[in-house]
């Protein structure tokens, strides 16, 4: 029996006709944040999922990476597909090398589960702090996980709110794998970003250098819209401190924003106000990434 899936009543749809960016990304850039969903036909959404989001397939994912002059992806599997990879799986298989993925899995995942994963380019799994994304499991859950994939070389990416730092602290530094944070901790871009709020995330990449950042998301961070002036203070601050631990991507399609659609292209021209020179950017969009994903390419 096939059931049909109906985007959220308020989802917004990504945007069809991206701008052409300014900024010529180098030679090598990866999209390091992105995710596919659907066709929902083929591949349906999780029971438990928190959210219905319109087809966001492969073809349209590579098509973007294109125009904008990207040559590769890192795929984050979405958490309206829970832990089950097969879009993810069937992107990696179809980008011919040029994808790598974040996945979702359990802690009692079969083996010859993780072995498919490794193969098909998996290399991270991500770990949901957001309430509103689904349930958050005890340290204990994540910790089985972690054990499962240090054989593999995989590393971990955690997506929490700035609020629930200090909670999660003992756990996150607790980690020995590299540990990639989402969208530098969705700090409060309107608070100073001197100021102790931001000093605490800071700090926690000075003291741990196996800590990464994603300087993503300015759309989802910023209280002023387009071109997100508010939100550059703060991913400067962690490009320039730690230049060889920061990544960064689109974000398409852009799942949950409820305020506006980002135009692709602006986001494109977005990175060379916080990577400001042609070093910062070769380490931020070609250097980190492949260290990470295509290890074998470095
Ligand atoms: C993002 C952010 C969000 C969603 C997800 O996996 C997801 O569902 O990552 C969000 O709603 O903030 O990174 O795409």
């Amino acid at each position: 029996m096939s059931v049909t899936f109906e985007p959220d009543a308020d989802w917004l749809d990504w945007d069809h006709h991206p701008s052409r960016p300014a900024f010529v990304l180098p030679p090598g850039s990866v999209d390091a944040h992105c995710h596919v969903f659907g066709p929902a036909d083929v591949f349906p959404y999780a029971p438990e999922r928190r959210y219905t989001p319109t087809d966001a397939p492969k073809e349209q994912l590579f098509s973007l990476r294109d125009f904008l002059g990207f040559e590769r992806n890192v795929i984050v599997q979405g958490t309206c597909y829970g832990s089950d990879n097969s879009a993810l799986v069937d992107a990696l298989v179809a980008s011919n090398d040029r994808a790598r993925g974040v996945a979702t899995i359990t802690p009692t995942v079969a083996e010859e589960e993780l072995k498919r994963l490794h193969e098909a380019g998996v290399r991270a799994v991500r770990f949901n702090y957001l309430k509103r994304l689904g349930d958050t499991e005890p340290d204990e859950y994540y910790r089985r996980i972690v054990e499962r994939i240090t054989p593999l070389g995989w590393h971990v990416v955690v997506y929490f709110e700035a609020a629930d730092l200090a909670e999660r602290w003992d756990f996150f530094t607790s980690l020995e794998t590299t540990v990639v944070v989402d969208h530098m901790g969705r700090p409060d871009v309107t608070k100073d970003p001197d100021g102790p709020e931001f000093a605490q995330f800071l700090r926690l990449l000075d003291e741990h250098p196996n800590v990464w950042s994603k300087v993503t998301c300015p759309d989802r961070l910023s209280m002023t819209g387009p071109p997100y002036d508010d939100v550059v203070p703060f991913a400067r601050r962690i490009v320039e401190r730690f230049p060889d631990r920061v990544l960064t991507g689109t974000d398409w399609p852009h799942p949950n924003l409820k305020t506006h659609m980002p135009d692709d292209g602006a986001l494109v021209d977005f990175i060379p106000r916080i990577a400001s020179t042609p070093e910062l950017q070769r380490k931020l969009l070609v250097d980190n990434p492949l260290t990470l994903y295509w290890r074998e390419y470095t």
